[in-house]
């Protein structure tokens, strides 16, 4: 098709995308078999029969066991290398990378085996695929607020590999202003900061607004629930926040793919792009996400450039790299 040669030829950065959410079932396999894990799957048409999501917590009930075969450095190595890959074809010039060290941390996985592992596909990147990536420590919101804290201290001596912190996990309940302390330490010890705010209830716009006026993040992950107050898009605008949206996740993860509200966010000229937040599990990488909303929404290619260009803008990258993308 048309629209999908134009959408993978056209460059783009990744800024949502969870490295545990890349985990394809092939891998899966081939990470149990290396490590001596029975699975309870036999096939990948088994595992793949798991993956019928209502939403986020009947999907985060089968994203974290399925993690148990993530054991050794060399295991988040491959992990990261094969979504990079896959990242190449699609067209992505600049990943941001979201990981989730308390998955791992609280099964027992060193810190540091995670991150040495995903550190090294990070340059193998852009040494061999010409690929800036870079990665972001997401908080698990549903552990406590100290437990992020003390993560947080643990990433200290590994800061120089570590772009921002996230937060991400099942929201109900657990607002951004539980976080408000860590984001404050997060920021002070040199990080950026963005945090998930989706849940469809009346809650999510005011979660919105604590990230906007209270925690005062670099960007918000999804976030299109903020079309419901005009006010707070014009101070998103004003202040040129990136919302990263994932329309093939929200197709899973809720009843739509919200093409109705990115597209709104996209025409009042909000920094808006597209992501595949965890393409192994919601049926597609980032290039599919693109070509879904543009069948959905009607989008022409000056729509897609728009995106693309968003996608840079909201990256953390010094001016001087930015400019060689846009
Ligand atoms: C996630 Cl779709 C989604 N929502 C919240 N947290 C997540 N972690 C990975 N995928
Ligand atoms: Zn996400």
């Amino acid at each position: 098709r048309d629209l999908a040669a134009f959408v993978a030829g056209l460059p783009k950065a990744e800024l949502h995308l969870h490295l545990e959410g890349t985990l394809e079932p092939e891998l899966k396999f081939a990470l149990a078999a290396r490590n001596g894990i029975q699975l309870a799957e036999k096939s990948v048409d088994e595992v793949k029969a798991t993956y019928n999501f209502t939403d986020l917590t009947s999907f985060l009930a089968v994203y974290y066991p399925a993690m148990q075969v993530l054991q050794t450095a060399e295991d988040f190595f491959d992990l990261a290398w094969a979504y990079l890959l896959r990242a190449k074809q699609n067209g992505v010039v600049h990943a941001e990378m979201f990981f989730d060290p308390q998955a791992h941390t609280s099964r027992g996985v060193s810190f540091a085996d995670v991150i040495t592992g995903y550190r090294r596909a990070v340059v193998r990147a852009q040494s061999e695929l010409g690929i800036s990536a870079e990665l972001i420590l997401c908080f698990l919101r549903d552990f406590t607020a100290e437990h992020a804290m003390s993560t947080l201290m643990e990433a200290l001596p590994y800061r120089h590999w570590i772009i921002g912190v996230g937060l991400d996990s099942d929201e109900r309940g657990n607002p951004p202003a539980k976080f408000a302390e860590v984001f404050a330490r997060a920021k002070r010890e040199g990080f950026l900061t963005t945090m998930h705010c989706d849940i469809d209830q009346t809650g999510s716009i005011d979660h919105i607004r604590q990230v906007i006026e209270d925690i005062g993040a670099d960007r918000i992950d999804h976030g299109t629930n903020i079309v419901e107050d005009p006010e707070l898009v014009a101070l998103a605008k004003g202040k040129g926040l990136g919302f990263t949206t994932c329309p093939l996740s929200n197709s899973f993860v809720t009843d739509q793919m919200k093409a109705t509200e990115i597209v709104a966010l996209l025409r009042a000229g909000v920094r808006v792009m597209v992501n595949s937040d965890d393409p192994a599990y919601f049926g597609g990488y980032v290039a599919d996400n693109y070509v879904a909303l543009a069948e959905q929404a009607g989008l022409d290619q000056t729509d897609l450039v728009r995106l693309a260009a968003n996608s840079f803008d909201a990256a953390w990258l010094t001016p001087t790299r930015r400019a060689e993308y846009l």
